[in-house]
């Protein structure tokens, strides 16, 4: 048995863009772990119990060796040198350095361009189907007044147009740069073999199946097969939401209404 200091806690969200990285590299390893939800659709995130593990009120949270670990990209390199099996890093500094730049371009681009998509058609629907009171009720944990007030949008049911065709006008600017990427890098994003360059775009990769968005391959195949044979890994699988976990995709008229606008 896993003696308790060796075991790895990981206070998550099945829907979370960060938790699922973590996740990813702990399959990949084939580590065990034990699970800690929490509902960022119920502002668990802001619980005193939750605070107390972590101050941000962020997910995800990896608690290892007694140590608290936080910020996803972070915590999939200390994984990957605590845990050096089977590798995640290329051993090529070059390579190394494309790793690492997709990691940051996952949390400083790639992700807004899903958060922002997302809200507009999967969360949307969950947030509108809320009473206004209970949606207000629980927004109002939230300290940050620009994250209340973007949520608290999502009282109303309809899309804002503008801000879906910006929101994907991003996300085809991140395909672009996996597909010219693709071209040069090799077979993954950091060389041929996969790595944490590979993990840190696998959401973006999940997210553009969840938002009936396989349209962005259409033009891009080299991204399109990259993402087609990421998905398909099982260490990617295993971390994916499970299906009750899922939001509900939009409908397929309202993605060819999207296409029609995108032009
Ligand atoms: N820097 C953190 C960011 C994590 C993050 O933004 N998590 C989101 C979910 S994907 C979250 O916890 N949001 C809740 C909130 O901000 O209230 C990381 O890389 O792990």
């Amino acid at each position: 048995m896993t003696p308790p200091a060796e075991r790895l806690e990981l206070w998550h969200e099945w829907i979370s863009t960060h938790s699922f990285k973590v996740r990813i590299v702990l399959a990949e390893k084939g580590l065990a772990w034990t699970p800690h939800p929490i509902s960022l659709f119920e502002i668990e995130q802001r619980t005193p119990a939750y605070l107390a593990i972590n101050p941000a009120g962020e997910v995800p949270t990896l608690v290892h060796r007694g140590v608290k670990l936080y910020d996803s990209s972070p915590i999939a390199e200390y994984l990957d040198e605590v845990f050096p099996e089977p590798p995640l890093m290329p051993r090529d500094p070059v390579l190394r350095l494309q790793a690492r730049r997709w990691l940051k371009y996952h949390d400083g681009v790639a992700h807004l361009a899903v958060r922002d998509t997302s809200f507009q058609l999967l969360y949307k629907p969950k947030f509108s189907a809320m009473p206004r009171a209970e949606l207000e009720a629980r927004m109002a944990r939230l300290p940050d007044e620009a994250k209340r007030k973007r949520f608290l949008e999502g009282a109303n049911p309809q899309i804002d147009w503008d801000a879906l065709v910006r929101s994907t006008r991003a996300a085809e600017a991140v395909a672009d740069r996996l597909e010219s990427a693709l071209g040069t890098t090799g077979r993954w994003l950091a060389g041929d073999a996969f790595s944490l360059g590979d993990v840190a775009m696998a959401s973006f990769a999940d997210r553009v199946v969840n938002l009936g968005m396989e349209f962005l391959w259409e033009t891009r195949p080299a991204a399109g097969d990259w993402a087609r044979r990421l998905l398909a890994r099982p260490g990617v699988q295993a971390a994916c939401p499970p299906a009750g976990e899922r939001l509900p995709a939009p409908a397929a008229d309202t993605i060819a209404e999207l296409r029609r606008r995108l032009g």
